[in-house]
């Protein structure tokens, strides 16, 4: 992440492009840029059939990308000093490709698996989305390269199916159980706007998210808590969900409402069960009136929306770290209108509603809470909602 200064990517295409050329000796076809993302709000609601409400940022990963004769993948990345090479035998054997070539495997082996006709190809990666800052690396990678290969091979993939063949990367090859909001994010996001999904049955409407004719912005900021456990937690998080679903009888925990609440957690077992509903059922209830909100424009009331969230992600669902925790108390107290952590948890970034005029104040306040703390200095992002996945010019 760019430290203290809006995030802008003007030369990632062209390193994708120098990427291919210097790789290949050849020009490649085309080039297609996929998005990072934050959620605005709803954490851990959407492998519960619930609701999210992410946007698209400005950063970008770019896939360079040009035919390769047979059923073979090379795939370069500037962040490693040797390509990835697979065939067939590979991308149909989940895990077997690993590392972030696996994400480029899991969408060959997805789209196999769907019954596409995958074409060969050599593709060559940049990117300006972070890794491991809960921006959605992963899904962006995977998102650039669904949609290369789609164009490349002339395939008729529906773009409502997209996200859930690149979930399927991620979950099947990959073996990270993760929900659909980061792929529909990346894929699906529109300029201006936050994606308001329902991940039950996938269905969206774009909200108009005008931070500039607010007077406000949306400082992103990102923790650089180490990751511990991430992939355990998140695993144990999901299956709690689903075992109090069960518990309670119904297909999800989306299918529990506020007003039924009380009910139904008087029906569990324990307290962190109980703690664990009550954050999904809370969360759902706070993305529909934050969505509210914006629909009546009133974008600066969501601001105690997005703080209730992280205390129920902090006391509730228990996925806040020390980091970003004091992040969110130091935003607040320096005139955020609201803060909360984004993604899944343990690390990763927290985002501030602020006034325009405000955000250099809250990043020096957030930076000095740190320094006083012992932390490793945050960076910060002023994001903008930026379009979802294209093919560039
Ligand atoms: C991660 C996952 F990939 C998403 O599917 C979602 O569950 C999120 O954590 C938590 O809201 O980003």
């Amino acid at each position: 992440m760019t430290p203290d200064r809006p995030a802008a990517a003007p030369d990632v295409a062209d390193r994708a492009t120098a990427g291919f050329s210097r790789g290949y000796d050849v020009q490649p076809a085309g080039r297609w840029a996929a998005p990072g993302r934050v959620n605005l709000i709803g954490e851990h609601t959407d492998y519960n059939d619930g609701f999210v409400l992410p946007f698209a940022l400005p950063l970008r990963t770019v896939v360079a990308a040009g035919p390769q004769p047979g059923e073979r993948w090379t795939v370069r990345s500037e962040i490693a000093d040797r390509p990835v090479d697979f065939g067939v035998a590979e991308a149909d054997s989940p895990g077997r490709v690993t590392g972030w070539g696996g994400y480029v495997a899991g969408v060959v082996w997805a789209l196999r698996e769907a019954g596409y006709a995958v074409p060969g190809a050599r593709l060559a990666i940049a990117s300006d989305v972070p890794l491991g800052s809960g921006l959605s690396s992963s899904a962006a990678l995977e998102a650039a390269v669904l949609t290369a290969l789609a164009d490349l091979g002339g395939l008729d993939l529906p773009a409502a199916h997209r996200p859930r063949l690149a979930q399927r990367a991620e979950n099947g090859y990959v073996g990270a159980p993760t929900g659909i909001m980061d792929q529909s994010a990346v894929l699906r996001c529109r300029a201006g706007h936050a994606l308001f999904l329902d991940c039950r049955d996938e269905s969206v409407e774009h909200i108009p998210f005008d931070l500039d004719a607010a007077g406000l912005a949306i400082l992103v900021i990102d923790s650089r808590a180490p990751h511990r456990h991430v992939d355990g937690e998140y695993a144990s998080r999901r299956a709690a969900c689903e075992r109090a679903a069960d518990l309670l009888g119904v297909p999800a925990l989306r299918d529990v409402s506020v007003a039924d609440l009380d009910a139904a957690l008087g029906r569990l077992p324990d307290d962190e069960t109980r703690r664990r509903v009550r954050h999904v059922v809370t969360e759902n209830q706070r993305v529909l009136d934050t969505v509210e909100l914006l629909r009546a424009g009133r974008v600066p009331e969501i601001g105690p929306l997005l703080t209730a969230s992280h205390a129920s992600m902090r006391d509730d669902f228990e996925i806040t770290v020390p980091e970003v925790d004091t992040a969110v108390e130091a935003a607040l107290a320096a005139g955020a209108l609201g803060a909360r952590m984004t993604g899944g948890g343990f690390g990763g970034c927290v985002l501030a509603l602020v006034g325009a005029d405000r955000s250099d104040a809250v990043a020096t306040a957030v930076r000095a809470a740190y320094a006083e703390r012992g932390f490793t200095a945050p960076t910060t992002l002023s994001a903008l909602p930026a379009p979802g996945t294209t093919r560039l010019p």
